[in-house]
């Protein structure tokens, strides 16, 4: 009976949930480390019990850069895959829950460690700083885990393929397909970095590292880190959202390119993390920049789709003009509310990643919390919002529960106050980032400096976002509890939307995986070979590894 109360199995629909808790257990611990951050900035008090600043900063970046983001990602897209693909066989579920407990493994571990104060070296854990190596065994368990799911998200689509011959793939597990691919290729630097540096350095098998080398096999993957959160947002905006308006997708064949032209260029641009670095031929930085543009095309490109799917709805509903269809949107229902305010963010967002990736400018901001304003508008607010959006159905479409009218108007509230905070906090942090206030810098380390006065009222507002944000994380916790164990048994949709008649015939080579991992392999040769081994033959001595507390 009460699997009929589910949009997908209970098997699958518990495996997605066993994500989700771990997943918002992170948002709590993460957004409770960022709100004591934000009140040491400010200079108005001191973290009690002696806790270091940077460690609380690690506490912040690992569990919401790294723990939130992979447990939401992966539950989200097997529950979208399932709904869309079809139900999981039982050894792909247990493929999956193999994963998922090594994960929760290496989570628990890379934890321990960071709590003892063993493992501050923030979310980068760039060295030389060193950890305690059970905190690199750790990341290195959560990125296998990841594997193995990813390996369940590509047996899924295969057969779903098989046993439809001739027959289109469901878009959201093309999608989920894309995001995993380039997970799969981009977590093999951060690996390779992990076992042939980290791990045996930590254990005193070696006593120096190549500090430039684990950099970039960290920016390898770590730009490419950051569209893995980004797709999730993208496939919900494309596949779910029309559905939620009551229109229907623009152009299923643009959405399918848009991911692969995502999967092409967002590995081989590395290097716009490390522009002001030496040691880096600036020709290869040039080319890595020229790239970074490229991979802006796919985000335009869904600019455009939304702006269809909304003016094709407001039109059926009667608007006229450019933005008649404002006036015809579903504003009260926050399914679509709270991921629509994250495209808003994700407008001077994304232009603050051009700033980024623009040579002389990035000379201008790097280093600076200019840098941490950009990721707190894409992934903390973007990326964020839009999966608030979806946990209000989702997770009660999980449990066999309904997400009520009053559940609606807390999120309402959750999503005004989210946006109040970080336009508090985020605008401060550019701000402040633009007269050359530093990321990544305890109050007490620069206090009494010349610069902090002016800095000083930037810190202020910081604190009072990060304050507003603490209570929309409450609000949020409070949510997720409430729909998983208290809203009222029933059945909660699971949105997915048709194509439109706009959207013609999907040509069959979007779906010619040889083809797109193969370009992507070539690329990343073209843009890493010349210079990865130019920085290995020019390589300075090693350097020993510090502790920073
Ligand atoms: Fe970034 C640093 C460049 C996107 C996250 N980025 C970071 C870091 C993070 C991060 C975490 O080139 C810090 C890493 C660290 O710890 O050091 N970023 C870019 C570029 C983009 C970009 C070019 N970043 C993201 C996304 C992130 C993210 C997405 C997370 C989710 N970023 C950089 C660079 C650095 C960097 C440098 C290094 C800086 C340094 O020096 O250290 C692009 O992908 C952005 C393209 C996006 C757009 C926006 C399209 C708009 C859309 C919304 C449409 C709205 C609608 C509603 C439809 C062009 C799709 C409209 C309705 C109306 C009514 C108007």
């Amino acid at each position: 009976m009460i699997k009929s109360m589910r949009n997908i199995s209970i098997k699958d629909s518990r495996l997605a949930m066993a994500h989700m808790y771990v997943a918002f257990a992170a948002l709590f611990v993460g957004a409770t480390a960022g709100l004591l951050q934000t009140l040491e900035r400010s200079g108005k008090f001191n973290l009690p019990g002696g806790i270091g600043y940077y460690q609380i900063l690690t506490v912040h970046g690992v569990t919401l850069g790294l723990v939130l983001t992979t447990f939401f990602i992966l539950g989200f897209m097997l529950a979208g895959q399932s709904r869309t693909a079809g139900e999981f066989t039982n050894s792909e579920r247990k493929m999956a829950w193999f994963g998922y407990w090594m994960m929760v493994i290496g989570v628990i571990l890379a934890t321990i460690f960071i709590l003892l104060n063993e493992a501050t070296v923030l979310y980068t854990f760039y060295a030389p700083m060193m950890a305690h190596s059970a905190f690199y065994i750790g990341l290195t368990l959560v990125v296998v885990g990841s594997w193995f799911e990813g390996f369940v998200i590509f047996r899924r689509h295969a057969r779903f393929l098989r046993e439809n011959p001739g027959e289109k793939s469901p878009l959201f597990s093309f999608m989920a397909v894309i995001n995993m691919v380039m997970w799969q290729i981009a977590t093999l630097g951060v690996a390779a970095a992990m076992l042939l540096q980290f791990i045996p350095w930590s254990l005193g098998m070696t006593d120096t590292i190549d500090v430039l080398v684990s950099r970039t096999l960290f920016w390898y993957f770590g730009h490419p880190l950051v569209y893995f959160w980004l797709l999730p947002a993208y496939m919900a905006w494309y596949t779910i959202i029309p559905k939620i308006i009551g229109g229907k997708i623009f152009s299923d064949s643009l959405a399918r390119l848009s991911f692969i032209l995502l999967l092409l260029f967002s590995i081989p641009v590395g290097f716009h993390h490390q522009l002001t670095e030496p040691g880096i031929d600036p020709f290869w930085k040039y080319l890595q920049v020229v790239l970074t543009f490229l991979v802006v095309i796919p985000s335009l490109m869904t600019a455009f789709s939304m702006f269809a799917t909304f003016e094709a709805r407001g039109r059926e509903l009667g608007a006229k003009g450019l933005f008649g269809w404002v006036k015809k949107m579903p504003w009260k229902d926050v399914r679509f509310l709270a991921p629509f305010v994250g495209m808003l963010w994700f407008i001077p967002g994304g232009a603050g990643g051009i700033i980024n990736a623009s040579n002389q400018m990035n000379q201008v901001v790097h280093n600076t919390i200019f840098v941490t304003g950009h990721f707190h508008l894409t992934a903390a607010a973007t990326v964020m919002l839009t999966f608030f959006g979806l946990a209000y159905w989702l997770i009660p479409s999980l449990t066999g529960r309904k997400f009520t009218a009053k559940a609606n108007k807390w999120g309402i509230i959750q999503t005004i106050v989210w946006s109040v905070g970080m336009a508090f906090m985020s605008g401060a942090m550019h701000w402040q980032g633009l007269i050359g206030g530093p990321r990544r810098s305890a109050y007490s380390e620069y206090a009494g400096n010349a610069d902090t006065a002016a800095w000083g009222p930037y810190q202020i507002a910081q604190a009072i976002g990060g304050s507003i944000l603490f209570i929309g994380m409450i609000i949020m916790l409070g949510l997720f509890v409430y729909l998983t164990f208290f809203a009222p048994k029933g059945e909660e949709e699971f949105p997915i939307a048709e194509e439109g008649p706009t959207s013609g015939e999907t040509p069959a080579v979007l779906e010619n995986w040889k083809l797109w991992i193969g370009v992507t392999v070539a690329l990343i040769l073209f843009a890493y070979t010349i210079p990865f081994i130019d920085i290995i033959q020019n390589a300075p001595p090693g350097s020993p590894g510090f502790k920073l507390y």
